[in-house]
Formats: C-alpha cells, structure tokens, sequence
C-alpha cells in the first residue's frame, strides 16, 4: 500500500524513462486545437481525458457484444454478463478487496456516497446521532449528509484544517465519542490537493468501534489504494476520473457491513423474489445494483484500469509529483500569485488566486490560450470561505501532461497578470 509520504517517490533508475510523449498519443483528444492553439488540458480533476482503447472497447462493445445482462441465456447477454463481471474483478484487484462482491457498480462517487448515507443512514443513524466529515469536503460528501441529519434528527460535526490546508488530527481526536457512528474523510483535496492521513484516521475510528467511509475521487488516480491495507470500510471513486467513461463509479463496501444493509434503490436484478406480500433480496453486489446499470461504461472501466495498471500507479504518482513540484515553483514565483492549499503531501492540484483579478478571468484569458483550467469553488465552498476567497484557479495534472505545458500555463498567466496592469 502506498501511503501519502510515500507517494513522494522519485522515478529510479533502473525504471524504463517514463515516456510522456507516446502516452500523449494514446489520447486522441490531446492532438485537439481549441482557438487555433494546440489544447493544454490541465482540469484532470475535473474528468480526465480517455485514451483511444477505452473509446474503442466502449464502442466495440455496442457494435458486436450488446445485450443485457444477468438476466438473458442467449449467447450475447452471457458474454456482456462475462465481460462487465470481468470489469469487477479488475476493479477488485486495482483496490486490492478481498472480494469481487465488495465491488458495487454506480454512477460516480457521488452516488456511492449516497448509497451509504441512504442505505447505512436508514438503519443506523437516529436523532441525537454524530456524523464527522472534515472542512475539506467536497459538496457530495456533504450534503447526503446534511439531508440525513434533516431527516433523522443527527448531527453534522467538522474537522477543521490549518491555513496549509491540512486536517487537524488532535481535534478530530477530541470529537470521537459513542454518538459518532460514522465518519465520512475525503483522501486527496478537490480544491486543495491535500492527501489526507486517511489510515492514521481510520485507525483512531476504528479504537472507537466507528466505520469509515473515504472519498477517493481524487486519490484512486493519482497513487497506488489498498482498501485492506488501509482497513476503510467504504470507499468511493469515480470512473470517469480514471480514464474510464463518464457515468461509471464504484462503491467498495466490506462484505460484513454491506451484507447488514438495505437496498438502496427498488427494482430489476436486486430481487431474490418478489411478490405483494413480501419480496427478498439479491446477494452481493447485486443487492445494490437495481436496473440496467451502464454496461459499456463498466468494461470501458476495466479496460481504463488495464489501461494504468500497465503505465504502473507508481510511476504515474512519481511523475505527477514532479510535474506539481515544477508547476508550484513555477506558478508560486509570479507576482501577485497565492496558492491556496500548501499541505505538506500533496497531489496533482494547483489552486491559486491573482491579487485582484478574479479567477473566473484567469480561466477565460487562459481559454483564449488553449489551456483548460478550471475556475470557481470547484463544489468545495467551505473551503473557499476557509481561505476567505470567493473562488480559485486550479491546474490539475495528469500522467498525460508535461512539463512544457505547465511553462505555457506560467506564461498565461504573466498575460493575465500584464493585462490587468
Ligand atoms: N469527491 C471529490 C473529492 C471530487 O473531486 C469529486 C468531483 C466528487 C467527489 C464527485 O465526483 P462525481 O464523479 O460523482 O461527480 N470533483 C470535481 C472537480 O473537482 N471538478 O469537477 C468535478
């Protein structure tokens, strides 16, 4: 298991050079001009790019294998069943879970979050009940909560950060008590790329008998996760920030909290048997899969996931370290420029301020440039008000970018820098 201060590791020597260039050439897209400048896309956070075998399997899939699944004898319902369970063993095997059905197929890790606040919410969470998150979450690891809470009567408590943007353990420490029943962390920072200490938070939960979920959205593609190294009982990412297709995500559940929960949304596949009188329910993980799920979206995962496991999480952690080592120096240099979010482990995520020139200007001139950055509260708004700033400009990296691009990015915003005097 990587842990956060290893991630900072250096590409040695005896690893083949990490070849950017014909990486780039995996991603059709990254050969794309955008106002007659050649595309700079630094918003990876946002959604990354998907290289030419994920759009190929996605469409391979619907030109010779389409059927449904787990419900057809026919020849090609078995082998679109054959191949999405396939994508679930990949998925398995790229967290490390000790079963395949401790994969739950979902839309994003927007709708894993709420698959456990629904679902764990309903059985476990009553009036008088704590649920922790921290300051830095992003707004899906929020509001599900704030909806709970509104329904039943519990209580939201937060754990603050420190002006780097780091989580504060020893309050966190203060607020674990027996009404906490669960805690929701997120590992890697949206808005501030912070890498969160999530198994030293895990471990003090643990001590007090309470589960943990953990939203990995920004970590899952940035450096090696193992879900039974870090002991978490749920984990949440999204696909489509994995060079997989978008609508795709995944809920990793152990087996013996999953097994004690309801479903979480009615109908096809998730029955054992129904009839007005009373129905049961499927096993796992189909017990929490109801209806057509994206079936295409589910292989194009697998394939994503073959596709980075064979670049190796290793070397992708190690040269993004070094490409956010150069764009901080680089970008922290020009005058005027703040960086918001200075933790001491950090990936992928460059958010910053301007002196006076709003961010939403920095995205537009640098738009102007071909470089694609994302501009806004990036749905982390405590944060925002955290920092006092009504909104950052974010350059995040990917395994695809290099160092050249984050020198056009320097020079974008020396323009922006000129322009507004
Ligand atoms: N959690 C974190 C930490 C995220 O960064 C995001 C998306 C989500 C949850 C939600 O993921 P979804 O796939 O369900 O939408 N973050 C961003 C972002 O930073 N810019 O656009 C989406």
């Amino acid at each position: 298991m990587q842990t956060a201060q290893e991630t900072k590791l250096t590409i040695n020597d005896e690893s083949p050079k990490f070849d950017v260039e014909s990486i780039r050439r995996d991603f059709p897209i990254l050969g794309r001009e955008v106002h007659g400048r050649p595309l700079i896309y630094l918003d990876s956070a946002a959604t990354y790019q998907k290289p030419q075998v994920v759009i190929d399997a996605v469409s391979r899939y619907y030109a010779e294998d389409n059927a449904n699944i787990h419900r057809g004898v026919h020849y090609l319902s078995q082998l679109a069943t054959r191949e999405y369970e396939d994508a679930r063993v990949k998925i398995k095997r790229f967290i490390n879970a000790a079963e395949s059905h401790e994969i739950i197929f979902t839309r994003g890790t927007t709708e894993s979050i709420n698959l456990v606040s629904n679902s764990f919410g309903r059985k476990y969470i009553k009036e008088g009940d704590e649920i922790i998150i921290s300051a830095m979450e992003h707004h899906s690891n929020i509001v599900p909560w704030q909806m709970l809470c509104e329904q039943t009567g519990a209580r939201l408590r937060v754990i603050p950060i420190n002006d780097a943007g780091e989580l504060l353990i020893d309050e966190f420490i203060q607020m674990l008590n027996p009404r906490v029943k669960i805690v929701g962390v997120v590992h890697v920072s949206n808005a501030l790329g912070t890498i969160n200490p999530v198994k030293r938070i895990i471990e003090l939960a643990h001590s007090h008998d309470i589960p943990v979920l953990i939203d990995g959205a920004q970590a899952a593609p940035h450096f090696k996760v193992d879900v039974q190294d870090l002991d978490v009982d749920f984990y949440a990412f999204s696909g489509h920030k994995l060079c997989g297709p978008t609508g795709t995500g995944v809920l990793y559940g152990k087996t013996a909290i999953l097994n004690e929960m309801p479903p979480f949304m009615g109908g096809g596949d998730m029955i054992a048997s129904v009839s007005f009188e009373k129905t049961t329910y499927n096993t796992l993980p189909h017990k929490f899969e109801a209806g057509t799920p994206h079936i295409a979206g589910g292989i194009g995962l697998g394939v994503a996931i073959d596709y980075l496991t064979g670049i190796g999480l290793d070397r992708i952690a190690a040269y993004e370290n070094e490409l956010l080592e150069y764009a901080t120096e680089l970008i922290g240099a020009i005058p005027g420029v703040k960086i918001i979010g200075t933790a001491r482990e950090k990936a992928s995520v460059l958010s910053f301020t301007l002196d006076t020139v709003h961010p939403h200007d920095i995205g537009t001139i640098l738009d102007q440039e071909g470089i694609a950055v994302r501009a806004g509260h990036h749905c982390a708004q405590p944060v925002m008000k955290r920092f006092a700033v009504p909104a950052t400009a974010r350059a995040s990296f990917a395994f695809y970018n290099t160092k050249e691009e984050i020198d056009k990015l320097a020079e974008g915003v020396q323009k922006v820098t000129a322009i507004f005097g």
